[in-house]
């Protein structure tokens, strides 16, 4: 059915018509062993989540509301830097299927011009200093018509078939997904976050311009410099003092 191109991502995959949250359902299943590259994707959630608790509006049928369960070997202050991987392979699957023009916000979101298509959620068990699984969640708009985009989000969201005036097939974007993430990941292990760097700053948003950045209590205007070789952002305040943020909020004025 979902004809993957993967060797071993998403090559043991649930389906449900309706959840909760993937997340819950994912973390439920790593708890009971489920192996390395399960995949948990549900066609609605009635509680899809975001950061900090915040709402993930997550319709029926609208989008790919996906969960991956990762076991990677590493040391658990790496995790963040697989959200910031995730974020490329999303760009790349959109840009070789679809045409649109995403742009990464750092750390966890997905831009079309101003409006959010994508965001990532990355959640972590570990004990000590080992990871029992990383679970890397994943709502991507697809098929969202302006009609059915809540009101709070009118502003704010966008999807790939407001983005191109077509639907959509899920599977197609899933499949290619899922080969990106991959082949994004078999790189990272083997050679490290920088590898993935350079990939990732080409097409992140409003490089080397001015930004609000929220971050160690504090809010300030910054330039936007980039990515350290770690995944830390990277900004530079008017006096030309960099900060390296591990985490922070970014904005800019509309
Ligand atoms: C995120 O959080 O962007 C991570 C979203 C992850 C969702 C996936 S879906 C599969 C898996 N299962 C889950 O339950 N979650 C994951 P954050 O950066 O906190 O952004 C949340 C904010 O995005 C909200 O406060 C809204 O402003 C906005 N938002 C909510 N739903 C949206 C949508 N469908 N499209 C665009 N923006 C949305």
């Amino acid at each position: 059915q979902w004809n993957l191109k993967t060797d071993w991502l998403g090559q043991n995959m649930h389906f449900e018509e309706q959840v909760d949250s993937t997340q819950t359902v994912a973390h439920q299943l790593a708890r009971e062993g489920a192996e390395h590259g399960t995949v948990i994707v549900a066609d609605e959630q009635l509680k899809g989540r975001g950061r900090l608790h915040r709402p993930w509006h997550s319709q029926k049928g609208s989008g790919i509301w996906m969960s991956i369960i990762l076991r990677p070997d590493i040391e658990p202050h790496r995790a963040p830097q697989l959200t910031l991987a995730s974020a490329v392979a999303i760009t790349k699957m959109l840009k070789f299927l679809t045409g649109v023009q995403p742009k990464i916000k750092w750390p966890n979101d997905i831009f079309v011009g101003d409006r959010k298509l994508a965001g990532i959620l990355t959640e972590m068990q570990a004990e000590q200093d080992l990871i029992e699984y990383v679970i890397i969640g994943i709502g991507l708009n697809v098929n969202l018509d302006q009609k059915a985009v809540p009101d709070d989000l009118q502003d704010v969201a966008t999807s790939i078939q407001l983005e191109t005036g077509k639907a959509w097939k899920r599977e197609e974007l899933i499949q290619e997904l899922l080969y990106q993430m991959e082949s994004i990941y078999e790189l990272f292990l083997q050679q490290g976050f920088s590898s993935i760097k350079q990939a990732w700053e080409q097409d992140a948003y409003r490089l080397g311009e001015t930004i609000t950045v929220k971050a160690r209590r504090k809010e300030w205007e910054a330039t936007l410099i980039g990515i350290h070789e770690d995944g830390a952002l990277i900004v530079e305040d008017e006096n030309q003092s960099k900060s390296v943020l591990y985490s922070a909020e970014i904005d800019w004025k509309k």
